[in-house]
């Protein structure tokens, strides 16, 4: 039934009739929709223990497994005949990330990659119940998958408003859910500095202690960022630092006032709203270049991502294109790739430098051209601290006056832009204060994100992705999110 109302969206073939005799509940709800998916007729029923068979190369993928079904209650046992087995295989899938899942007499899982494994996973925790039951039964299906594009991320900003290493693990355990990979914080700006540097203990001690007007203030240690580095990694998720330089610095101004010029007057921490009026002081080179190396190299200590992002957003300078060009040689020289908001594309840097777009104001056209890879954030699809719907407190209206509905974000299709490697959704917290507040403005419109970046536009629409997120509402509640009541979804 499910596979019949959403054939269009998921792409499984009509002809058979018993996807329409199929038990309601057996589900074939997947978000984000796979690349390809065949319903045989038939299901498997899983009465009793399984055999888990499992390659020794493939850990995270089978500690998901096995705690997928511990949170079912379906035991694992050497002896039982019905066997979940999770393959290494090379020629499984495509890609790093992709997978099949086949569902006959037992249940197989190949990819290429533990995360691919990983992903396959999630899927298989999808086709079941989110809450224990006396039996199960799984649809007969091959999925043979793989995202569109490598890049399917959050950003998070815990700059303006602290969030918690807890928060931030179920948020991970929840976009690994939905396949998504990257999750980009926001660790610095004006209203606060999050990431402990042992060479400028100031920054957390005083930049550390200020939030913007209501928020949470704190700092993660190094330690914690470790912790959660590796906690992401197991879940197929690369966090992805943004120390946003050379504007955005009140805060680090605040903690060492060398930083700044010398004629600047207010170097007090900021707890308001505004952006673009503080900046390294790019007249003194030998202060401002040695503390960003500095900086940089204990981030990078922290961070494996190859990607590391330095800002450079909402500031004019006449020094700024350099700065840019010079930071990202530095990052480059250190082995990895510099991400710079699109106003950054004014610089000149090597063509690997990922430029992340967050408007249309700003011509990146030339910097396309030239080959840039992007990450698409467009502020009217994408920026979710905007309203679920127009109007919604506590929420932004500045790039869109009728925010960012599900449709809307659903809607945005990445393909225009050739050297697009994916898409990242923006939760930016002047107006986000809690745990449930960031909850509302992150579901559901972060599954939409995934299937946006992760489907191919023949298996994408908003009929049967409203269908599918409807059916796996219950997973969306064992999971404890405080999602927004989104009536197109029926959760009002
Ligand atoms: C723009 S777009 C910002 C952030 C704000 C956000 C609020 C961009 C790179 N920067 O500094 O928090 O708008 O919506």
């Amino acid at each position: 039934l499910f596979c019949l109302l959403s054939a269009a969206a998921i792409g499984c073939s009509t002809s058979q009739s018993t996807a329409a005799s199929r038990p309601a509940e057996v589900a074939l709800n997947l978000v984000p929709a796979p690349q390809s998916m065949e319903i045989q007729p038939g299901e498997l029923p899983l009465q009793g223990p399984v055999r888990l068979e499992v390659d020794a190369a493939a850990p995270n993928a089978r500690r998901a497994l096995e705690e997928v079904l511990a949170g079912l209650g379906i035991a694992t046992d050497d002896a039982a005949t019905t066997r979940i087995g999770l393959r290494l295989s090379d020629d499984a899938a495509p890609g790093e990330e992709g997978y099949r899942l086949v569902v006959a007499d037992d249940v197989q899982l190949s990819a290429r990659t533990d995360t691919g494994l990983l992903h396959a996973v999630q899927s298989l925790r999808q086709l079941l119940p989110a809450q224990a039951q006396p039996r199960y039964r799984l649809p007969r299906i091959v999925i043979a998958d793989a995202p569109a594009y490598r890049w399917r991320g959050l950003s998070l900003d815990v700059a303006r408003s602290f969030l918690s290493v807890a928060y931030l693990e179920k948020t991970i355990d929840r976009m690994a859910f939905f396949k998504l990979n990257r999750l980009h914080l926001h660790l610095t700006d004006d209203q606060g500095w999050r990431i402990e540097i042992m060479r400028y203990p100031k920054l957390t001690q005083i930049g550390g202690a200020s939030a913007v007007e209501g928020g949470r203030s704190g700092h993660y240690t190094q330690a914690q960022l470790k912790h959660l580095v590796a906690y992401a990694q197991a879940r197929g998720i690369t966090i992805v630092p943004e120390i946003d330089v050379p504007g955005h610095v009140q805060a680090a101004l605040a903690s060492y006032n060398e930083l700044a010029c010398d004629d600047v007057e207010n170097l007090s921490p900021y707890s308001g709203r505004e952006v673009g009026f503080s900046v390294l002081c790019l007249d003194k080179p030998d202060v401002v270049y040695p503390f960003v190396r500095h900086v940089l190299e204990e981030v990078m200590a922290i961070f494996p991502s190859q990607e590391i992002h330095i800002g450079g957003d909402e500031i004019k300078h006449p020094l700024y294109a350099d700065f840019v060009a010079r930071a990202a040689a530095m990052v480059d020289a250190m082995g990895r790739t510099a991400i710079v908001w699109e106003e950054g594309s004014v610089a000149d840097t090597d063509t690997d430098v990922v430029l992340q777009l967050w408007n249309d104001r700003y011509d990146i056209a030339a910097a396309v051209e030239e080959g840039h890879p992007l990450i698409l954030s467009p502020c009217s699809y994408l920026y979710i601290d905007h309203g679920n719907y127009a109007g919604q407190p506590e929420t932004y209206d500045w790039c869109r006056k009728e925010g960012v509905p599900l449709a809307r974000l659903y809607a945005f299709d990445p393909a225009p832009f050739r050297t697009a490697i994916g898409i990242e959704a923006a939760l930016w917290t002047e107006l986000v204060h809690t745990d449930a507040a960031a909850d509302n403005r992150l579901w559901p419109r972060l599954a939409a994100t995934a299937e946006v970046a992760w489907s191919p536009a023949g298996q994408r629409g908003y009929h049967g992705f409203r269908q599918r997120m409807g059916a796996l509402r219950p997973h969306l509640d064992a999971m404890g999110i405080r999602y927004h009541p989104e009536p197109d979804l029926g959760w009002d």
